[in-house]
């Protein structure tokens, strides 16, 4: 089922998730919401809080071309961060059209649970580590637009405020 996407300004974007307990059917199908949800945007990853669902779960596949890789990682934490950093103008499906340069640690090594309870730890490059870290963000309330300027961020806020009054109006 292709559910909303939450628009920014909103308060379940702004406030941390809960970590997952426990991999139940309702969770599998929760994942299975989300890569529909992200596949149909399109968008390369999708966080549960951008669904109003308050749990620590990212979806992702950056593959842009050839067999579709579709990522659900639960409770993902970074465990090693490289010191070099790379840039990406980076989207977001709740802030949409507008984009903006964003530096971040070019590799990350990343441990999370999957959706067989196991845990998993792998390393990440390129837009693969630009994304989890993106998704990462979103289970800790933060934007991309909050590593940007006042002015910038401001700006955006308020063109997304104007959004959802017409998106309201209907
Ligand atoms: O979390 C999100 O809002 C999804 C976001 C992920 C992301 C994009 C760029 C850099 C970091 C993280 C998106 O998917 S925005 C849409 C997008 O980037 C895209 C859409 C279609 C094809 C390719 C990319
Ligand atoms: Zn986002």
């Amino acid at each position: 089922m292709i559910r909303d996407i939450l628009i920014h300004p909103d308060p379940r974007l702004k406030k941390p998730c809960d970590p997952v307990a426990e991999v139940t059917a309702e969770l599998s199908q929760l994942a299975s919401d989300m890569l529909e949800t992200m596949y149909e945007a399109p968008g390369i990853g999708l966080a549960a809080p951008q669904i109003g669902v308050m749990k620590r779960m990212i979806v992702m596949d950056c593959i842009k071309e050839g067999p579709p890789e579709p990522m659900v990682l639960l409770n993902p934490e970074v465990t090693w961060s490289s010191e070099d950093l790379s840039s990406y103008e980076e989207g977001c499906l709740s802030i949409p059209d507008q984009y903006a340069e964003v530096k971040r640690p070019a590799i990350v090594k990343v441990r999370w649970m999957d959706l067989t309870g196991a845990e998993q730890e792998r390393q990440f490059e390129g837009l693969w580590a630009t994304c989890v870290q993106h998704e990462i963000d979103h289970l800790d309330g933060k934007l991309f637009i909050d590593y940007l300027g006042p002015l910038k961020r401001q700006m955006i806020t308020r063109k997304m405020e104007k959004l959802k009054r017409e998106l309201a109006r209907g």
